[in-house]
């Protein structure tokens, strides 16, 4: 799937939205890539204490989401990296992170944020992992695309309350 036409994101007066971020241990080298650049846009947007936490695998991301949203998180991003091997087992995982962070979000309203690489190759994932000489830095814009889905979603709920 094409990066190219990924809007820039801001949000503003965010400093106080608690947030959670929830990193799976698998491909190391771009998990930290995207750690970090999670973290990065974080401390941009004036968020400098989220909490972080591993999981095992990916497949592990949706129960650690929902628990955090349980738990009166604003805004989570959920992180991964998928590499397709010689067996279906990838497509059973990608399915299986991708449905259960949809419903927590759904079940929730608590945004959960998309930052699951699932690649073909190690090379694909380190290229959009924001390491030095990738092109792509998705774990920033999964963090920034959860803080702006949150500051939209309090600003929504202030208005409404102020309207009744
Ligand atoms: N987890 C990942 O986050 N990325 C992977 O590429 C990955 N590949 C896996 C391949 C196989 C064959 C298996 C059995 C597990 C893999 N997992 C991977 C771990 C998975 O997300 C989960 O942690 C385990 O299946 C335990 O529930």
């Amino acid at each position: 799937m094409s990066g190219i036409g990924a809007p820039e994101l801001s949000a503003r007066n965010c400093g106080d939205l608690r947030v959670a971020v929830i990193a799976a241990q698998w491909h190391e080298p771009v998990m930290n890539g995207l750690v970090d650049g999670a973290l990065r846009a974080l401390r941009d947007l004036g968020i400098d204490e989220p909490t972080v936490l591993a999981v095992p695998g990916s497949f592990e991301l949706p129960a650690a989401a929902k628990a955090m949203a349980s738990l009166g998180y604003d805004a989570i991003v959920a992180l991964g990296v998928v590499i397709r091997g010689g067996t279906p087992h990838f497509d059973y995982i990608c399915q299986g992170v991708t449905q259960g962070l949809t419903q927590v979000a759904v079940d929730t309203s608590v945004p959960v944020a998309f930052g699951v690489l699932t690649c073909d190759t190690e090379e694909q994932a380190l290229d959009r992992a924001g390491l030095p000489g990738s092109t792509e830095d998705k774990g920033h814009q999964a963090a920034t695309a959860a803080v702006a889905t949150a500051t939209v979603l309090r600003s929504v709920t202030t208005a409404a309350a102020l309207d009744r």
